[in-house]
């Protein structure tokens, strides 16, 4: 009997110092937080649902993560999201490499203007040395990369009207998100940028306080309506932005080596169908995505290469600056990597 009430009393004592997060058995937290930027009926916010889902199916509940969209994790702030995912309030996350550029250098490889061609060109980089070398780095700074996804290739709205060559964008007020390399691009081709969190940039389309922005069509653009706000489109390709599922290294480390290939698997499978969904209709000869602008009544100018190249050339001062910032080495690989997938 004594025997039975010291074990009640050592229960209830433990029980006061477990936080009640924490799931007894197993060590496992009754929940995990996912980070991601945008609201979940984008292809993106889908995505980590569609990640978590499997997890959580196939843990057979052990793994329960659920996900905080609309940067609710960093009170609206984006750009921190790397931060308090190191610090392991998210414990995982869904994340565009342009908000974790600002604290990770070498992630402007992808905010290059006018430097991937083509998704061609994307894969050969994710997929290759430069992944793998990201992944390192990553690594190196409390964070496992679990597999790619993609927000898309960037372009342009506006509502002053249509834009075909730098000239066009003079003067004009383009909101982008807070990240240096942004704002030195927009600045090279006449333009006036503006930082703005994408929880403000949307109440900022509508009141027209911005004239332009750029995002990618089928992620972002058709699903929130940009023809609301903005008459005109270019297609020009200037910044790819792919996204990462990602995990907190001592969190991984937490779970079973069995659980940890489930979740390497699901953002694996996630990934590869999240892009898929967000390049459909933007590949020829399926390009119903720019229809889908047409039809909304916006005006769409596809840049041809040599136009695009007048972008470029405006931009190589940019290039010049950031290269260094990257890493010369990380640049010239991914070079070598893109003009590989050119031929
Ligand atoms: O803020 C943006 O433009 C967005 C939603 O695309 C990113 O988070 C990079």
């Amino acid at each position: 009997m004594l025997k039975k009430s010291g074990l009640f009393l050592l229960f209830v004592a433990m029980s006061m110092i477990i936080p009640s997060t924490i799931l007894a058995a197993n060590g496992y937290k009754k929940e995990y937080k996912m980070s991601v930027v945008v609201g979940p009926k984008l292809p993106w916010g889908a995505g980590a649902t569609k990640f978590a889902d499997l997890v959580r199916e196939r843990t057979d509940g052990r793994i329960n993560i659920k996900v905080y969209t609309s940067s609710s994790l960093m009170a609206g702030k984006q750009t921190n999201e790397f931060l308090i995912h190191r610090q392991g309030v998210a414990e995982f996350c869904f994340a565009s490499t342009i908000n974790w550029s600002t604290t990770i250098k070498p992630l402007n490889l992808f905010n290059l203007p006018f430097f991937f061609p083509d998704y061609k060109a994307l894969d050969a980089v994710t997929g290759g040395e430069v992944g793998a070398e990201i992944a390192n780095l990553l690594h190196d700074k409390g964070v496992t990369l679990l597999a790619w996804g993609e927000n898309g290739f960037r372009e342009l709205t506006n509502s002053k009207g249509p834009v075909s060559k730098p000239e066009d964008l003079h003067g004009m007020k383009v909101r982008v998100v807070g990240t240096p390399i942004f704002i030195d691009t927009m600045k090279a081709l006449g333009a006036n940028p503006v930082n703005m969190n994408w929880g403000d940039a949307q109440v900022a389309f509508q009141q027209g306080v911005v004239d332009g922005q750029e995002n990618p069509v089928v992620a972002i653009e058709i699903p929130v309506k940009i023809w609301q706000f903005h008459k005109y489109a270019t297609i020009w390709r200037y910044v790819i932005d792919p996204l990462m599922f990602t995990v907190n290294n001592k969190v991984l480390a937490s779970f079973t080596p069995e659980d940890q290939e489930i979740i390497r698997q699901a953002a694996i499978e996630a990934g590869a169908e999240q892009r898929a969904i967000v390049r459909k209709g933007l590949i020829a000869p399926d390009l119903s995505a720019l229809e889908t602008l047409r039809s909304n009544g916006m005006e769409v100018v596809v840049l041809n290469q040599q136009e695009r190249m007048a972008f470029r050339e405006k931009t190589k001062p940019v290039y010049d600056k950031w290269v260094s910032k990257i890493g010369k080495d990380l640049v010239a690989t991914a070079e070598k990597a893109i003009e590989a997938s050119q031929k």
